[in-house]
């Protein structure tokens, strides 16, 4: 839906869109569009938690839009897999051949067929709607989509009853921030403009990392412990607010669940102890508690970061106790947010239609474990060998975990697989057959966030390009050469998007309708969502000890569970790999998205590899020399940049490459693991050691 176009030139219409990348902002747009191209896009100034500002990649993004790499029709593989040898073929070709294909394999069994997806889009049309029915009416293995924040969600849902929490724009207000697990400069940049309100206000500002990224550059404090210790600060933490009974009595007897359990647990982590657990100073765990127990409100801004090791689900089990402990909730600006997404409610069995299952109990395959998945035989554990995979919204040879297993996985010859893409990834170069997709400007979507509480539309703003079709249409087109015919693959994408925003409280009256010309619409609801309790867990409080956990046979206290590959639990591992690799975002690309725009991987230069003066002269590196990072899964080539920002014995590699763009055709998951967290089944990139030579 166009609006009047105060800032445009008059022979220009303005479109109001909203970002469909996986990132906590989820911003609002507003599309110039003249004689049917799109000539800019900008962030809405109306829109509060855009604040008319955009990111360095979304700002660019014309330039992916037109980019000369784009898909603009459906190809077919002429070469050997990986080659990148592929020939346009006709779309009405490519449906029938590949629902001829489908069709021998479902005759056999569905479940040899695994749609693979993630965060490409956010939206709810262009998602999961038309591609769930799609797969659901096939009786196809069903996919758990673990690839970024299940350890969190089961950690936090532990504890407060599921992923809600501060309302973003509060932290404004907040007196201290505690950033943990986050680089909010890369990747939650609206967050970082209310933590510079409040810093300009006089709150402190404490980064809680491994490395000195940006955000602990501009932090009045950076706390740089070991990756995967985060659960033993915690505790420590609350030792300290116990001992110096720097606590709110009045919340904790109203509103939780297991104090003194708790308490006796945190009895076991003097600050000494964790000190030489994390590797940073007891002083400076002193002090942090203090600041956390003084300065009110106090607020945490946890991320997903820190939750992609081993003990991920405990570590944000642990740290979502301490704003009951200190009353933090009762404050507009104080408490925690990892992800607002429960505060929204989606109707997912509209979009997705599970009933088209008709009864049928397909497997369910963790996305994680990919690698592994596509290279098992038959067997009556694992059910069907994996025959055919369908791809959207992802790029699992760039993404997923223990890389050349991935590639191993789709360059087999008796894999059938189709990716729908923008541009010619590493996994369409696998693929059978590659479906040229339309972008955000081009398609119709409706967005929550992660970040905020805002639903948003996007509407299309040009034509697609060429013969780029949506996700949805792609699917609609498929689902009736399969002969599916029931009434929900002709729903337009418009009926799909009215169908997402439930008729719930939670949503107060927000309609698609009225979401199309406004863009954007914020939740009802208090700011502060725990100030009395109320907390949605089985007890109704905040569970320190939770009697689900006990029950399920695990500790129903956080637990302090270190990574699966350190000096601690692998000794051997760690003698010949002592290096511990972390491999978070790069500014510049969103995942691997980006990564083939020219102008944003210039800005990124190339593959980095952080590492420790320390561990660079041990080793004979000179800054700038291209090493070879290393373990018993395969090896890295990348540029040596000797820093301090990193710790003596921890590497950064910044990602995420496509392996085809970078010097030796892998990236940093060549290197990282399959094993899975504690709880949640999520994914251990920031759990792998690694050796590093020139
Ligand atoms: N520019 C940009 N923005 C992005 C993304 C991107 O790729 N680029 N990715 C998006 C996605 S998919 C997500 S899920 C969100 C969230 O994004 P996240 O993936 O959470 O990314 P970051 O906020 O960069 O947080 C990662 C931080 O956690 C730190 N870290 C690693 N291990 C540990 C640990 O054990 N403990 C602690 N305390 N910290 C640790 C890393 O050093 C890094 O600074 O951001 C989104 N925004
Ligand atoms: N080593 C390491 N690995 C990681 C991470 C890390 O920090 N370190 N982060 C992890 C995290 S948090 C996440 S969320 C995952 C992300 O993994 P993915 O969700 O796979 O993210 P992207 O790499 O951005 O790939 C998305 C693809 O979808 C395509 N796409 C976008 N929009 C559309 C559309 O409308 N239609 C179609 N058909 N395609 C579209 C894009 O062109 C892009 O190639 O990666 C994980 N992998
Ligand atoms: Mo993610």
């Amino acid at each position: 839906m166009s609006v009047s176009p105060p800032a445009a030139a008059s022979d220009s219409t303005v479109v109001r869109g909203a970002c469909p990348h996986d990132c906590p902002d989820t911003c609002a747009l507003l599309v110039t569009v003249k004689d049917g191209v799109a000539i800019g896009v900008r962030g809405d100034p109306d829109h509060p938690t855009t604040h008319g500002k955009l990111c360095t990649k979304v700002a660019r993004y014309t330039e992916r839009t037109y980019h000369p790499g784009r898909l603009l029709q459906p190809m077919k593989r002429v070469g050997p897999k990986g080659s990148g040898q592929f020939a346009p073929v006709r779309w009405d070709e490519a449906l029938t051949d590949i629902a001829a294909k489908l069709k021998a394999i479902a005759a056999r069994d569905p479940q040899a067929i695994l749609p693979y997806s993630y965060g490409g889009t956010l939206g709810f049309v262009q998602g999961e709607s038309m591609a769930a029915r799609f797969f659901h009416k096939l009786g196809a293995s069903l996919l758990d989509r673990t690839i970024c924040s299940t350890a969190g969600e089961a950690g936090l849902g532990a504890v407060i009853g599921g992923k809600l929490g501060m309302d973003v724009e509060q932290f404004a207000h907040s007196r201290l921030i505690l950033i943990w697990g986050s680089n909010s400069i890369t990747s939650n940049l609206h967050f970082w403009t209310y933590a510079q309100q409040a810093k300009r206000a006089g709150a402190r500002l404490v980064c809680i990392d491994p490395w000195r990224n940006d955000t602990a550059e501009k932090c009045h404090e950076h706390v740089q412990l070991r990756p995967g210790t985060d659960a033993a600060l915690a505790y420590a933490l609350m030792h300290e607010l116990i001992t110096h009974d720097w606590l709110d009595h009045d919340y904790i007897a109203r509103y939780t669940l297991g104090f003194e359990a708790l308490k006796a647990r945190a009895m076991e982590w003097p600050p000494e102890r964790a000190a030489q657990v994390c590797g940073v100073s007891a002083g400076q765990i002193r002090q942090l508690a203090h600041d956390y127990g003084a300065l009110s409100p106090a607020a945490i801004r946890m991320n997903y970061g820190l939750q992609r090791v081993r003990g991920g689900a405990n570590a944000v089990r642990a740290i979502a106790c301490l704003p009951a402990l200190v009353g933090a909730w009762r404050h507009d600006a104080g408490g925690l947010l990892m992800s607002s997404s429960n505060h929204f409610k989606a109707d997912t069995a509209a979009l997705e239609r599970p009933d088209l299952l008709a009864g049928r109990t397909p497997r369910t395959l963790n996305m994680v474990t990919i690698g592994d998945d596509l290279l098992r035989e038959a067997c009556p554990t694992f059910g069907p060998k994996i025959e055919a995979v369908i791809v959207y919204n992802s790029n699992p040879l760039a993404v997923a975990p223990e890389g050349d297993k991935v590639r191993r996985g789709f360059a087999r010859d008796d894999l059938f697989t189709v990716v729908l893409e923008h541009f010619q990834t590493d996994t369409a170069d696998y693929a059978d057959y590659v479906l040229s997709a339309t972008t955000q400007l081009e398609h119709l979507d409706v967005h929550k966030a992660y970040g905020h509480r805002y639903w948003l539309a996007n509407n299309a703003a040009i034509a697609p390009i060429g013969q780029a079709k949506p996700n949805t249409e792609i699917f609609r087109l498929l689902a009736a050469r399969m002969g599916f015919i029931d009434a929900c693959f002709a729903e337009t994408d418009a009926q799909i998007a009215a169908q997402a925003i439930a008729p719930d409280p939670r949503n107060g009256g927000i309609t698609w309708e009225q979401l199309q010309t406004s863009g954007w619409a914020k939740l009802p609801g208090a700011a502060a969502p725990f100030a009395h309790g109320g907390f949605p867990t089985p007890s109704g409080k905040c569970e320190f000890w939770s009697q689900r956990e006990m029950d399920a046979g695990r500790d129903p206290l956080p637990d302090v569970l270190l990574p699966h590959e350190c000096a601690e639990t692998t000794p051997g591992l760690a003698m010949r790999y002592p290096l511990a690799m972390i491999s978070p975002p790069a500014r510049n690309f969103l995942n691997s998205s980006f990564v083939n725009v020219d102008s944003l991987r210039k800005l990124e230069g190339e593959p980095l590899l952080l590492l420790h003066p320390e561990d660079a002269e041990a080793r004979g590196i000179a800054d700038g020399q291209m090493v070879r990072s290393f373990n018993d899964r395969g090896a890295y080539l990348c540029r040596a940049h000797i820093s301090d920002r990193t710790r003596p014995g921890q590497v950064v590699a910044l990602g995420i490459w496509w392996r085809k763009l970078s010097p030796g055709g892998t990236n940093a998951n060549q290197l990282t693991h399959q094993r899975l967290t504690d709880l949640g089944g999520g994914p251990c990139f920031y759990d792998c050691l690694v050796e590093v030579s020139p």
